[in-house]
């Protein structure tokens, strides 16, 4: 059976299962008899891969004929979740495939299972990158993605005594059928050595080199025909033999430098919080954007033989400022390698680069030190000191503003420590500058970026975030995704999710409302039992399920809901033959592993769900779970689940947010703040649909500015306060009663006490709406057939008309 025969005409499942046994004999030389899930996984993932193989060809050669200008999407995360259903539900595959495992006595949903999870990625940046690609190949827009291909991902979490305990990912042990090695894709990556300045351009010599070599993994389209390329590098020795101690004969000196450097691409920085300034990162981020932009200039010099046709056929999108050395990266290529002038290759850089913004939080920005930096990276630092006094010069004096003024917006920042501000380089040399929703890009213009607003306002634009309904949910939901198919007349709201507003008409009728609440109810029985299998805790399904899955991290406000459950629990006890209404809290989320309070919080719930689990007074009233490990794939299983979603970040801090809109997506309603796209949330299904509470930004910043006291809300709310003393007091850690003393008596950073009473009162009309299921489920009908703008499809579609200025592979340009 030859590919070819395979693909054309499209396999049944008989074709599907020769293909799969085929693979595993002739490709992982394993006897069907012997064959373990995983096996079978590996060989349906290489027959599932022959398929989009054609396509991701026959797209790479449309470019080319037509030679499509293309967007280059560097970021350091990629968080891809699960290849294999993905795959299988884009290329219209998955019945072939389950009936072909039903013909070898297996079940396709446990062999998915089999699957490992490849988190490349912290949180919501990754993930978003991720979404992107999706929608960028769904829509046709001629894209690469750009990452390193980490031996290690994001850490696997375990809980063991209630504490968070960080485990290596080892996604690639199984091997990883989804990927093609290419090993003759290798640019070198230099480091180090010195600057000779006596010639013009200097010359950077070097002191050790290691070559990015290539790995490539294919992102289906929704609808196959199309597929684009994630590009992952990783670290190689390789045949570098030109350095000074090879060439001095040290042989082994030399051999332990290459293998240190081999570990570059080992792993993942598992903090999302605090930028670190460590220097393997520098080194990670350099070797990613080294090895992109020369990947980039390749492609370009297949297509033009000119240099300078560069900026009409490429645009390079830097996912928040971990590439931005793509910037000096570009400069120096096109000075020392190509001779162009620097005011010519800057003007270039300003028509390629643009650049996302994701956070706020100064203590996120990442500073390099100029000292490490003229260390590890001499000839790019005097591109950034070339690139900062021309802009000052020519740009910002010539406007007559003053030192100080200089002083702000000068990329390099004075003090004991000279820093490198890679966001103002990022500003500087983008001609357009994106917040990730209105609320963010209105505070990013006049707060973080306020300088350059006034210095080049029509850079600043905004382009909400947005998630797939392919992952988000086809794969996750199959249940709603028919449900919807059925309704909406046909699976074309998965391709144009504004379809879904045709579920307003349906919002008052009954039986519709009962068919969602089934949906929704398996959804949930699916989750009890995972819950019962992994955690051994048994949750009832007719609760209220009401979710917080997300990193931990003060600003996001965990505690907060950890007060909320706490207070509830006091109150049942206090009148405990009242109508409560049952719920299930559940939490999941990671800590970045130097995070103390991160750390703690996660230790505080865990304590709290133990001591409430075990307390016969409260029953089924309330449940708390602190589901392990937090990945995509759960993600998959418990949003679908989810009534409630728990958006509560202190306004101004949650630039977007993304699973607001997957739950939304999926029927929850959503209890938040006004911060990142709730406020958007808010817009589009309407006041009465969703529960909104807490200071607004205005509010928390005059607080911030009075000086703010935790105490002036404690002091007058004696039902806090005895949250706040029982937990500060031991009450859920008696063997070590001071344990949470200062994670509830700290200065209060994101005001948890100033928003709790809002808080508490939102709460009690949640419970309010839900004992009215009619009211309930229209409000759930409501949301989902709103939140079409929230597809990656239309943030896309922005990002290509706004920022890119890319067209789509068109009708006529497809093959046939
Ligand atoms: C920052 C850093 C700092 C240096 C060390 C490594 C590292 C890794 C990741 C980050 C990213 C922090 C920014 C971030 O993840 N922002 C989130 O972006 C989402 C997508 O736009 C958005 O929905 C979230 O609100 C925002 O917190």
């Amino acid at each position: 059976l030859t590919t070819y025969d395979y693909i054309n005409p499209k396999p049944d499942a008989e074709l599907v299962r020769k293909s799969i046994v085929y693979k595993l004999i002739f490709i992982l030389g394993i006897d069907p008899k012997d064959a373990t899930p995983a096996d079978w996984l590996n060989a349906a993932m290489f027959a599932a891969r022959d398929l989009s193989t054609e396509n991701f060809l026959s797209t790479r050669q449309i470019h080319e004929k037509f030679k499509k200008r293309t967007v280059y999407y560097l970021s350091m995360e990629f968080l891809m979740g699960r290849a294999f259903t993905n795959s299988l539900i884009n290329q219209d595959l998955y019945g072939a495939f389950e009936q072909a495992f039903k013909e070898l006595g297996l079940n396709l949903a446990d062999i998915s299972e089999q699957e490992a999870d490849p988190a490349l990625g912290n949180g919501g940046l990754g993930r978003l990158a991720a979404c992107f690609l999706d929608s960028l190949a769904t829509l046709r827009v001629p894209a690469v993605g750009y990452g390193i291909r980490y031996q290690y991902g994001m850490f696997k979490q375990e809980i063991v005594d209630g504490k968070q305990i960080e485990k290596p990912d080892l996604w690639l042990d199984n091997g990883m059928a989804w990927q093609f090695a290419r090993p003759a894709k290798r640019f070198p990556v230099s480091f180090g050595g010195t600057l000779d300045t006596s010639h013009y351009p200097p010359r950077w010599k070097p002191a050790e080199q290691i070559n990015a070599v290539a790995y490539d993994e294919i992102v289906p389209a929704f609808g196959g025909q199309i597929a684009n390329p994630l590009r992952l590098w990783t670290a190689h020795t390789g045949d570098l033999f030109n350095l000074a101690s090879f060439n001095e004969g040290d042989y082994f000196s030399s051999m332990e430098a290459q293998m240190k450097n081999e570990t570059i691409a080992n792993v993942l920085y598992p903090n999302d919080a605090t930028a670190v300034g460590r220097e393997l990162r520098l080194k990670q981020e350099y070797f990613l954007v080294s090895a992109s932009v020369q990947d980039i200039i390749a492609r370009h010099l297949c297509r033009y033989d000119s240099i300078h046709t560069l900026p009409e056929d490429v645009a390079i999108h830097l996912n928040d400022t971990h590439p931005v050395l793509a910037i000096p990266e570009l400069m120096r290529i096109l000075i020392d390698d190509y001779y162009l002038p620097f005011d010519q290759a800057w003007a270039m850089c300003q028509k390629i680069f643009s650049y996302t913004n994701h956070t706020l939080m100064s203590e996120a920005l990442e500073k390099w030190s100029v000292d490490m930096m003229a260390q590890l990276l001499p000839r790019h630092l005097d591109i950034i000191y070339k690139i900062n006094h021309h802009f000052i010069e020519n740009v910002v004096r010539p406007q007559g503003y003053d030192d100080d003024f200089i002083r702000r917006v000068s990329i390099i920042e004075e003090g004991e420590q000279r820093q490198v501000r890679m966001a103002w380089l990022a500003v500087i040399a983008s001609h357009k500058v994106n917040g990730v929703a209105k609320i963010h890009s209105d505070l990013m213009v006049s707060s973080l970026f306020a300088d350059f607003a006034a210095l080049f306002p029509e850079r600043f634009t905004n382009v909400t975030n947005g998630v797939t309904p392919r992952r988000w949910i086809a794969v996750a939901n199959p249940k709603l995704a028919r449900f919807l198919d059925k309704h909406l007349g046909g699976s074309g709201w998965l391709t144009d999710l504004n379809q879904l507003n045709q579920l307003n008409k349906l919002v008052d009728n009954k039986d519709i409302q009962n068919e969602f609440a089934n949906v929704k109810h398996a959804a949930k029985v699916r989750l009890a039992e995972y819950i019962q299998r992994e955690m051994n805790i048994t949750i009832n399904p007719n609760a209220l399920f009401d979710v917080q899955i997300k990193r931990i991290h003060a600003y996001k406000r965990q505690s907060m809901n950890v007060l909320h459950i706490v207070h509830r629990y006091n109150q049942i006890l206090n009148n405990p033959n009242a109508d409560w209404q049952p719920r299930v809290f559940i939490l999941a989320g990671k800590a970045a592993s130097s995070y103390n309070e991160a750390k703690q919080t996660i230790r505080l719930i865990n304590d709290i769900a133990y001591f409430i689990n075990h307390d016969e007074r409260v029953r089924d009233l309330i449940k708390v779970v602190f589901i392990p490990n937090y990945s995509v794939s759960l993600a998959e299983l418990i949003i679908p689940a989810a009534d409630l979603s728990e958006q509560i970040s202190l306004a101004g801090k949650e630039a977007s947010g993304t699973s607001n809109m997957k739950f939304a997506l999926n029927g929850a309603l959503t209890i938040g703040t006004l911060d990142g796209a709730n406020v958007e949330i808010l817009q589009h299904v309407g006041a009465e649909n969703i529960f909104i509470f807490g200071n607004t930004v205005e509010q928390v910043q005059t607080l911030y500015r009075n000086g703010y006291n935790p105490y002036d809300f404690i002091d007058n709310d004696p039902e806090l306060a005895q949250v706040v003393n029982q937990i500060a007091q031991g009450a859920f850690s008696p063997d070590e009663p001071h344990r949470y003393h200062k994670l509830m008596h700290n200065r209060d950073e994101f005001q948890r006490y100033a928003d709790f009473r809002s808080y508490v009162n939102a709460q009690a009309q949640v419970d309010k709406l839900y004992r009215q299921p009619e009211k309930w489920y229209r409000a759930a009908l409501v949301n989902m057939a709103n939140m079409g703008y929230f597809s990656s499809d239309r943030s896309i579609e922005d990002y290509c008309r706004e920022i890119w200025r890319i067209e789509p592979v068109s009708e006529q340009e497809l093959p046939r």
